[in-house]
């Protein structure tokens, strides 16, 4: 007889997923429903969505972390992800916008994370069902901080995960099951044998957080558009290391790169000054502002004649704007190379 085998937020830990369905024995027929999140802050998410993709009988869920994907909103672990999954990244987010927000049969349900006992699944929002943070919110709110499963009353099993449990699974009254038992923070990951309502769990082999923040933060670093952020915001960031172990020279080549952008300016201030100078002498006063208006640095030439460029920022905030103004004035500014 086939079976239906429920599996908590894998995160990415490929090696105790494998172990996992060698634990449980699973059987090609038997149909294997994950509850989402299975990328983010684990090493292998690649792997983890090449496995349940490609296994027939298999549904996953829409986790609140493959929302992030699907919504562009990409947090350090998104940023993260994106990176690990490489050149499929984007047909991976196309596959993350099509999964369901929940799995019901006559014998089981499913959710990432909330519900509103009594209130079919269909009709439930799908912040609630994935366990957005707002979805969270309007939980909290309706069962004032009480956890939903509490109001559940319904004969049929459910399944959740999204809410890390220790030290183990969580069994409420026999029929509500939270299966996210922490993998990717070093716990265990969890899965439950719906027809003998029996857990099964495999140890993590790491805290693969910890490990994967350090292996990729440099690389997200590298990623980001620090060009276009200001002076201020490179050094808040470059200031604000996330871990102590994480390599510093990352931060450090960040760091001179912005500062010789930034002590560069007054330099380039000068060159519009001799600029000035030697359109007055070429066109005389009257046809200075038409000379400077065709000048590659015409956007800071007239400020500069205008008096409204300080000498130290010359209308620099960003490296960016160091870049252009530098090339406008034939001028070399140093590249960021890591
Ligand atoms: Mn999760």
């Amino acid at each position: 007889m086939s079976r239906t085998i429920l599996v908590g937020d894998i995160h990415g830990c490929y090696a105790e997923l494998c172990a996992l369905l060698d634990a449980v024995a699973l059987h090609p027929d038997d149909t294997l429903v994950s509850v989402g999140d299975l990328v983010d802050r684990g090493p292998q998410p690649r792997e983890v969505i090449d496995l349940l993709r490609g296994r027939p009988n298999t549904v996953v869920l829409c986790g609140n972390h493959e929302r992030k994907h699907v919504r562009g909103l990409l947090s350090f672990s998104q940023q993260v992800a994106r990176l690990q999954l490489g050149a499929g990244y984007a047909d991976d987010v196309a596959w993350m916008g099509a999964l369901p927000y929940y799995y019901e049969t006559e014998v089981v349900r499913a959710v990432h994370f909330g519900m509103f006992p009594g209130v079919p699944l269909a009709e439930t929002p799908q912040e609630v069902l994935s366990g957005t943070t707002s979805g969270c919110a309007i939980l909290d709110k309706r069962y004032a901080g009480r956890p939903w499963w509490e109001h559940y009353e319904d004969e049929v099993p459910v399944s959740f995960g999204h809410a890390v449990m220790q030290p183990g699974a969580m069994v409420w009254r026999d029929r509500v099951y939270g299966l996210d038992t922490g993998a990717c923070h070093g716990h265990r990951l969890t899965a439950l044998i719906l027809e003998e309502r029996r857990l099964v769990s495999v140890p993590a082999s790491a805290d693969h957080w910890v490990a994967v923040r350090r292996r990729w933060e440099g690389e997200v670093l590298k990623t980001q558009d620090w060009s276009a952020m200001t002076f201020e915001q490179i050094a808040k960031k470059a200031g604000r290391r996330r871990d102590p172990e994480i390599d510093g020279a990352w931060f450090e080549r960040l760091s001179a790169w912005s500062a010789a952008l930034a002590a560069a300016r007054p330099g380039l201030v000068r060159r519009l000054d001799a600029e000035l100078e030697r359109l007055r002498a070429e066109h005389g006063e009257e046809q200075l502002g038409r000379a400077a208006a065709a000048h590659p640095a015409a956007s800071w030439l007239l400020r500069h004649q205008a008096g409204r460029l300080s000498r130290e920022q010359g209308g620099c905030t960003t490296p960016s704007e160091v870049q252009r103004l530098a090339a406008a004035l034939g001028e070399e500014v140093p590249a960021l190379r890591w």
